[in-house]
Order: C-alpha cells, then structure tokens, then sequence
C-alpha cells in the first residue's frame, strides 16, 4: 500500500506501516520437498487438532511413562503431558547408544586454535554425562537443586548441562562473556550452590580468563558450596577453598550412572534474559514439552537426516539458540553436530567456511549479524571454499533483510539451498514461525508461517486480527510446549510482561505484518518502532532498504526527536567491503530509501560508521543510537571513517564486562 493511504479494512490509525514490497520466491528444491520430513499436510492434520499434533510429536521422546493429560491451561499457566515421565538426558544420550547408534559422532568440536578438536559419539558422551552426574551427586547437588555454568564452548559445557538434566538439577548457563557482577546476580537470584567454569577459553587467539570473574562472584555468594573448574587453557588461577578440578573429581567417577525419570514438568533450566530494561528476567523451562517442541522443531525446519547430516548452529550456547539448537534438539534428535570455540575471524576471516568444508556441513543456522559481516568482508572470502555440501540454511536473532537473505542463499548456499529464517524467544524455548525447507516458496526477509501446531497472529492494539496487507503486533493465541512456564520466583512479572496486553493472548514484544498473501514479516521490537508523521515505522523496513543498496553492509535506524514530524529516521550504515564512500553516499541512500518504500520512509539523516553497538548475542542495541542521534546535532551528511560518532557511541555503551 501506498505510505500515505490509511490502513487497509477502514482503519483510521494503522499499527504499523507496511511499506516493503518484496517479489522474489524461492520454490523449495525438487529432491529436497520429496525427501522432506514435514509435508504441507502437516499444517491441516495439526490445525484439526493442535493436542494430538503435539501427542504425536512427544511420541519421538522415550517416555518412562506416558502422560495423561496433554495440556492444562490456567492461564497464563501451562502444565504440558502431564503425568509423564522422562529423564531428559537419557532421550538426548542413552537411547541413541541402546539403539545401537553408540558410535555415531554427536559433536565435533572445535577449537579456536588451529589443529585443536575433538570428537565425542554418543558412547562417550554417555559416559562422560554420567561420569559429571555422579560428580554432581557426590558435591550434593541433588534434584531440583540451581547449578550456575559459566563456561567457553568445549564439550563440558553441554557434558555438564546434561549431567544436571540427568539428576533433576535445574542448570542456569550465564553467557562466559558477562561481567562478575552480572554473573552474581544471577547465580543469587537462582540461588545456585555449585558453579561450573573453566580457567578460560580462546577468544581471537588468545586464552581469555573465565576463573577471576567466577572468584569475584562467588566471594560475594555465601550460598555457592562449590566450584567446578574445567582446565582448558592451562592458563594460572588462583585456588580458592571452594575449587575442585573437573579432572580431579569428574575423571575418577564411575562411567555408569542410572538416569531416574523426572515429571514432565519439572525444572529443566533457567536462562536470563535482559530485555530491554530492569533486572535480567529467569525465563523457566520444564522437562517434556521443551524437549518435544526442540526436537519437533530441528527435524521440521532443518529437515534433518541424522544419518546424513553434519549440522552447525554457530550460536553460543549461553544463549537460548544453543539451548535449544546445539544441545537439546539436536542430540534428542541423534544429530551429529559441530561446535566451534571462537570467533569467525580468527585466525582468518574464512574460518567459518574452512569449518564448513572441513566436516562437510550440510545445515548451518547462524544470525543475521553473522551474514552482513560477511557481506561487509566481502564475496571473494567464502568463494575461495568448497561450500557444495551444504544444502539447509537457518537464520535466527533478528530480522533478516532481504538482501542479506539473498546474499546468503547465493554466496554460501550456492543458490541451491532453501533459507530458513526462523522466529523464536528465549520465552518461547523453540521456534515458532518459519518456512519449511521443502513445502515453503520463501520470500527473502519473511519468516513466512506459524509452524504446524503454532497459533501465531499479527493483531492491532485491541489484539483484533490485523488483515492481510497489514502491520501490528505479533500475537500468540494458544499455550505450545516449550512455552516458559514463568519468570523464576516472579509470577507476577511473569503475567506483567507476557500476557497483560490482551486477554489470554501472549505478547512477545515484537512488531509485525501478515502481506496479502497472509505470510508474516518480523519488524523488530516495537520499542523501536519510529513515529514519524503520524506513522508508525518500523526499523527493520528501512534497514532492509538501505541494505538493498548494493553499498550497504549493514544498517541501524532509529527515531530522533524532530520539531516537525515528531520523530525523524536516522539511519547508521556499514558499507560493504568493496563499497566506495563517495561523496554524495548520504543523498544516494536516501533517494534509494524513498524510492524503495516511500518518501514518508525517507531518513533526515545518513551516518557511515565503521561499526554498529551491539548486544553480546549480536543483536543491534538501538537504544544507544538514539541517544546519539537525540543529544548532538550533527550534520546533514556526516561520513565517519574512524569515527568520533562511535567513539561517542562506545563511551555510552556499558564497558565490555558489565551487565547485558
Ligand atoms: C532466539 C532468540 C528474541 C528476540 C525476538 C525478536 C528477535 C529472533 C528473529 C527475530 C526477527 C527472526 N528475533 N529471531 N526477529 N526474525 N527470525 O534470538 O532469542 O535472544 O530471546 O531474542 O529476537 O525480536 O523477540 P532471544
């Protein structure tokens, strides 16, 4: 629709603008959609009935016992398969290695220095899970007990989530990059007793300490009894009288630990969450519905062949993509699996396609912060790499633009492979709206449907559906099994923040529209949204449009205080590695701008920058850009090479070690 015309059905105050107009498709490859797991059918068998959809897909798990009531809805409270019993870490490990799977490769791992990996199957990782559930018992840790892990990417990081799952512990990973007082606040609002580290990791060529943050958290956490340290660098640490080594205590234990059936509801584990303000949030997840819906979800969407495929989700598994997607889906699912330590320019910008040619990747989830990077260093990187075997591509984090979609289906997936983009939270535990690879003609930037048995809408603030062709709130309708079951010890907060809105109806917090032929767009977090003449526009739309400029990497927008419009874009962009900066850049990309989505759409102002501020899982942090837009008064054309704009930007930015 035309940027000017009021929202289509009448409305007299749209939500949110619709303003991109995309025609590409991609139709899914012919061999993929008649080998595919998941048929269009799928779709109409799980919207007959949305609970035997769900029952057939917790029939994949190996129950100790099977459940009697598929679903209890207080809501906002959920109960999932209840009187059902599994032990989570036995359905991801043991059956795979009684199914006479013991020797398949679960994880390559991947050190960041070179030369440095290791190969766990499902054998070893049987043995090692239960060596660490019987170290665990042997510290105290009994069911239900908190264990707080802060760890780099080496295999006793999911060794020890599993060891926890095993016994009934409920862990509490905190990402490894977050500061000492972060880490304690979390490790005290879950009152965890034991905290599991390592003496560091390889970050960018260099062992980085993990042990002095943990010290001066735990000095300042009577409750934690023990710490369990990993020796991965060799780096010196200080001893403290609560450490035990991970190789003093873990590697005597007996390797043969008997996994006990836990209720389908019980504590799987709690992940903190920022937000966008306040006290990180402990979004809690429970045993059978998580684990249904992760692995439902990473056979679904990724179509994976376990017997075939060599999967790598590049995300750090301290955040939720990791949980879901490195640890519990796909060892459930019997995948073999890559993990990677370090960064993707270490030692060489090609690292990632290096990995990728190495095992022979065939499905790669990685972010869209990942993608225009790589966009930025340029084409002629992944071209120097074998990349033929891949064939499923997976994105997550944050809207994918268009052209950074395009970019990857061509430049990594050789035009070849079908590009998911996969919307999901934290909260939500698995994904929620995403095309399926070999049923869905996908659209570059469109997250396309809800999955099967997903009751996903986009809706106005009255929490009406929106119509085709227009822009709202994402929505979602009905209780689905990976659903956080609060926030841990805040059930208040819990109801506050999702379901306040609107009556019975879940609110991410993200903006969206359903196009005409009903498939969805995600525009960001609605805080974002920009208000500019009495319009309501999103981010992403004309981020996606800078982006489409053949010299834009990557684009940042945000909404300035603006006398005559009420708010006015500013837009920060990263031009690509080949780009030229001439001198007219600013004009050129704000013609573009227009004329791709409108003049109302139209940016004040065009900043280049050589970096963009953003959260330590990637995603850009807007927020702070504002204040720069709001608090100087830069000119209509600034062109920044090493820029003092984010020399500002980095000196508001919290220090590298503080809180997310
Ligand atoms: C999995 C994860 C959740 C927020 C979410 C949304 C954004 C994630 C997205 C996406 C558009 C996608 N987001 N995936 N936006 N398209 N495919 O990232 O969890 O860290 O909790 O972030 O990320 O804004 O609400 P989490």
């Amino acid at each position: 629709m035309a940027p000017e015309t009021p929202g289509p059905g009448n409305q007299t105050q749209e939500t949110l603008s619709n303003l991109l107009q995309e025609k590409r498709r991609f139709a899914p490859p012919a061999e993929l959609a008649a080998a595919a797991n998941v048929t269009a059918e799928t779709y109409a068998e799980a919207a007959e009935d949305r609970l035997a959809f769900w029952e057939r897909a917790a029939d994949r798990l190996t129950w100790a016992q099977r459940w009697d009531t598929t679903l209890e809805w207080n809501p906002p409270f959920a109960k999932w398969f209840i009187g059902g019993k599994l032990n989570v870490a036995y359905n991801c490990v043991d059956r795979h290695v009684e199914a006479g799977r013991g020797d398949v490769i679960a994880y390559h791992w991947e050190g960041e220095p070179d030369g440095d990996s290791r190969t766990l199957t499902y054998g070893d990782l049987q043995r090692e899970v239960s060596k660490a559930a019987n170290a665990l018992i042997e510290l105290g840790v009994a069911k239900g007990d908190r264990v707080a892990i802060y760890m780099p990417m080496i295999p006793e990081l999911p060794i020890a989530m599993l060891a926890c799952a095993r016994i009934g512990a409920v862990h509490s990973v905190v990402f490894g990059g977050f500061s000492a007082s972060a880490l304690q606040n979390r490790i005290d609002d879950a009152d965890a007793k034991i905290v599991i580290t390592a003496d560091g990791g390889y970050r960018r060529g260099a062992p980085s300490a993990l042990k002095p943050t943990v010290d001066e958290a735990v000095a300042a956490c009577p409750q934690v009894e023990h710490v369990l340290v990993v020796r991965r660098t060799g780096q010196e640490v200080a001893q403290t009288a609560k450490d035990v080594w991970w190789h003093d205590l873990v590697e005597r234990q007996s390797d043969q630990h008997d996994p006990q059936p836990h209720d389908a509801e019980d504590p799987l584990f709690i992940l903190y969450t920022s937000g966008t303000t306040g006290n990180p949030k402990g979004i809690l997840h429970t045993s059978g519905g998580y684990l249904t819906q992760t692995a439902w979800t990473h056979d679904a969407v990724f179509d994976l062949k376990p017997e075939q495929d060599i999967y790598w989700c590049t995300a750090d598994i301290g955040w939720v993509t990791g949980h879901s997607y490195i640890v519990y889906g796909p060892l459930a699912n019997g995948a073999t699996s890559v993990i990677y330590e370090g960064t993707p320019d270490t030692p060489h910008r090609g690292r990632f396609w290096e990995i990728v040619q190495k095992y022979k990747i065939s499905i790669l989830y990685t972010a869209p912060t990942a993608i225009r990077t790589f966009m930025k260093w340029g084409d002629d990187i992944p071209a120097k790499f074998d990349l033929t075997s891949l064939r499923v591509l997976g994105s997550v984090g944050e809207p994918i633009n268009p052209e950074a979609y395009v970019w990857y289906r061509e430049h990594i997936g050789g035009d070849r492979c079908p590009v998911v983009d996969t919307w999901w939270q934290t909260e939500t535990g698995a994904i929620m709206i995403s095309p399926l690879p070999g049923v869905t003609a996908g659209k570059p930037g469109a997250a396309m449907r809800p999955l099967p048995g997903i009751d996903a809408d986009v809706v106005d603030d009255q929490g009406n559906s929106v119509p085709d062709g227009g822009g709202g709130f994402l929505a979602i309708r009905e209780p689905w099994p990976a659903m956080l079951r609060t926030i841990w010890g805040d059930d208040q907060r819990y109801i506050d923040t999702y379901w306040s809105r609107w009556e019975g109806i879940y609110f991410p917090g993200d903006g969206a529209k359903r196009d005409e032929d009903g498939d969805l767009w995600l525009l960001g977090r609605v805080d974002d949204v920009m208000l500019v003449s009495g319009h309501n526009i999103s981010t992403t739309e004309v981020e996606s449009a800078l982006v489409s400029h053949p010299k834009v990497a990557e684009a940042a927008v945000v909404g300035a205080t603006d006398p005559v419009t009420g708010q006015a874009i500013v837009a920060f962009t990263i031009l690509r590695g080949n780009a030229e900066e001439g001198d007219d850049i600013a004009a050129e990309l704000r013609a573009h701008v227009a004329k791709a989505l409108g003049p109302i759409a139209k940016p004040r102002q065009i900043l280049v920058v050589p970096e963009l501020p953003k959260t330590r899982s990637g995603k850009i942090m807007r927020r702070l850009l504002r204040d720069v837009a709001e608090n100087r008064s830069l000119g209509d054309v600034t062109t920044l090479t090493d820029s003092s704009v984010m020399n500002l930007i980095s000196e508001q930015l919290p220090s590298a070690k503080s809180d997310d």
